[in-house]
């Protein structure tokens, strides 16, 4: 069974914005801005929902980066997750109640607080190339396999 799920890094100058997941999937982690679509709705429409209601913003012009697969062991479920990149959005971000927005530096993105993946594709969308891949995870979400490619088209 195939999930899709959308995820969003903004960027500002030579920052990126991440939330802090307060509850749910990946709690604790920073993460970009996303999650599952809504039934009738297109990639595009839920990127711009999730966008709002996790950090209060509304997207203007995105591009997409990249799509990666993620898969569990022992769970048939594959997360399909589409990821963006904005680099103009409305509003100022805001604390939610599933997120807590902060601005990081280039330099100074919390991997070591992201999911494991993170480190391997975000360098890739902040030098402005387009990948595709799929992570597996096992029991402690350590990466178990893992494929990533750059990719002329999406
Ligand atoms: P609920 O709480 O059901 O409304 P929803 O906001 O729809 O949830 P959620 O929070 O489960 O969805 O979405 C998960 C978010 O985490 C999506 O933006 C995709 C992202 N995500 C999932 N696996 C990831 C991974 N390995 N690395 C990563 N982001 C991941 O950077």
């Amino acid at each position: 069974m195939k999930k899709i799920l959308t995820l969003c890094i903004i960027q500002r100058n030579s920052e990126i914005l991440l939330g802090m997941k307060k509850r749910g999937f990946g709690a604790g982690k920073w993460n970009g801005f996303g999650g599952k679509l809504h039934e009738g709705e297109t990639i595009d429409e839920g990127l711009r929902r999730e966008s709002a209601e996790e950090a209060g913003i509304k997207l203007q012009e995105i591009e997409k980066a990249g799509i990666i697969n993620f898969e569990f062991e022992g769970d048939p479920k594959i997360l399909e997750v589409h990821i963006f990149k904005c680099v103009n959005f409305e509003g100022e971000p805001k604390e939610t109640e599933e997120m807590k927005p902060e601005w990081f530096p280039f330099d100074k993105i919390p991997y070591e607080t992201m999911w494991p993946d993170d480190k391997f594709w975000l360098p890739l969308l902040l030098d402005g190339k387009k990948f595709a891949g799929k992570f597996v995870f096992g029991k402690n979400t350590e990466i178990i396999n893992q494929k990533l490619e750059i990719v002329e088209k999406l």
